[in-house]
């Protein structure tokens, strides 16, 4: 069993560190030490920041042993300096952090080879640890891949394009009054602010079968719905302004309509395809001007795991059966977010679609601690975001791995960020 546990993290640990090479291997190292945006890390900080928090949590932690770097500890902690500060920092360069990294990582398979995960240690039951390091390095992997979307110059990136629609997907699913647990005591790898398991009544409540795609979102903007306070909240009215939005992120207007740029490539923008790279407030617009609101957290978890025939929350939409590729459009394995009716596999079992996978989801929750919330392994992770100025995002996105995604996985950001992979559905009172 041990040993089945540390095979299969050994396989996570470099799937996740192929992932981080592939990333910052694909430029050259002015691409990795300039700063691409002011609201991203050089490539070069992320490259060793994971590397850091590896060296704190496996090696010192876990493993016991010396600091190989202590020095740089201060360098690459998140809350000491501002994304927007970090290229002045004197960072490790390219050289020096791919060699840091892997160094750490050596030691890391000599920690894990002389690791027991056992009950006895909170840290360990389950390989917990090592899991939250997986999803830290995953995590930064989703970032580096919004930092390549807003890279300038040439593509760099390839993938397969997503699977076709292999049904029409529409309309609404009516989630019944009732009470259903959110949250989770048993999944090993969920972080301190998914537990603890707790029961929560929600009212009947209609939610959308699909997300909403690019065709959706262009009616809004058709009817003139950048340009109508009527469905902005103020603050989503003032940001509209003051920022000039006009349309998502990362799209070009053009004679005959409107086209995007994906990692470097210049394509016309699919209707039938989920809209990604907006805001909080452009999505509460939309729904506002759609006669319908966005779901809350509690909704979006109720719909992604309720099943409402075995009077139970399932790990997943589709069931407790980790996601393969069949379920949904997650791991980076495609450079965008998949059609309505993709994925058919991966519904729920009220028929809801592409809750996992695509595009993270707004809703309408502020990031809080569930009752009975306890900060592990450290505060910094969730509990310092609660109460402050996030929305919670939920179902992961194309550029998601499977580790950092659950049907009770929580991300959250402000409401004004649009750079990460970021679409919604609506929902309404029944
Ligand atoms: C959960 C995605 C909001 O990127 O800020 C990475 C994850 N925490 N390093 C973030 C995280 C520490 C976090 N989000
Ligand atoms: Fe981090």
């Amino acid at each position: 069993m041990t040993d089945d546990l540390r095979l299969s993290i050994a396989a996570d640990l470099e799937r996740a560190r192929a992932r981080t090479v592939l990333l910052t291997d694909a430029v050259d190292d002015d691409d990795l030490t300039r700063q691409h945006s002011p609201l991203m890390s050089p490539l070069v900080w992320d490259l060793a920041h994971v590397g850091n928090q590896e060296e704190l949590w496996l090696v010192r932690d876990v493993g016991g042993r010396d600091p190989l770097r202590q020095d740089i500890d201060e360098l690459y902690d998140a809350f000491k300096h501002s994304r927007r500060d970090r290229p002045g920092l004197p960072l490790l360069d390219p050289a020096e952090a791919r060699a840091y990294t892997a160094q750490v990582r050596d030691k890391v398979f000599d920690v894990l080879d002389r690791t027991r995960f056992g009950p006895e240690s909170r840290l360990l039951d389950g390989g917990f640890a090592f899991g939250m390091i997986v999803q830290h390095e995953q995590q930064h992997d989703e970032t580096m891949l919004a930092t390549h979307q807003l890279r300038a110059g040439a593509p760099v990136l390839t993938a397969p394009p997503p699977p076709r629609a292999r049904q029409a997907v529409s309309g609404e699913v009516l989630i019944e009054a009732g009470r259903f647990t959110m949250g989770t005591d048993t999944e090993p790898w969920a972080l301190d602010n998914e537990r603890p398991a707790h029961p929560v009544d929600v009212p009947a409540f209609w939610i959308d079968t699909a997300l909403i795609t690019n065709g959706d979102y262009l009616a809004f903007m058709d009817a003139g719905g950048y340009d109508d306070p009527r469905w902005w909240s103020e603050r989503g009215w003032a940001h509209r302004q003051s920022s000039g939005l006009e349309a998502p992120l990362h799209w070009i207007r053009d004679s005959g309509g409107w086209l995007h740029r994906r990692f470097g490539r210049v394509t016309p923008v699919a209707p039938d395809e989920p809209v990604v790279h907006v805001c909080y407030f452009e999505a509460e617009a939309y729904a506002a001007w759609a006669g319908k609101r966005l779901p809350t957290e509690a909704e979006w978890e109720k719909a992604a795991r309720w099943d409402p025939s075995a009077g139970r929350s399932r790990r997943y939409p589709w069931g407790d059966d980790p996601p393969e590729a069949r379920h949904a459009n997650l791991g980076q394995r495609h450079l965008g977010p998949a059609p309505a009716g993709a994925y058919p596999d991966g519904a729920s079992p009220q028929g809801v679609h592409q809750l996992i996978g695509d595009v993270w989801e707004w809703t309408s929750s502020g990031f809080h601690g569930y009752p009975g919330f306890a900060a592990f392994p450290y505060r910094e992770y969730s509990e310092v975001f609660f109460g402050g100025d996030y929305r919670v995002l939920r179902g992961g996105s194309f550029g998601t791995d499977t580790a950092a995604c659950r049907g009770t996985f929580r991300n959250w950001d402000h409401p004004i960020r649009r750079q990460i992979f970021s679409g919604f559905r609506c929902a309404r009172d029944a």
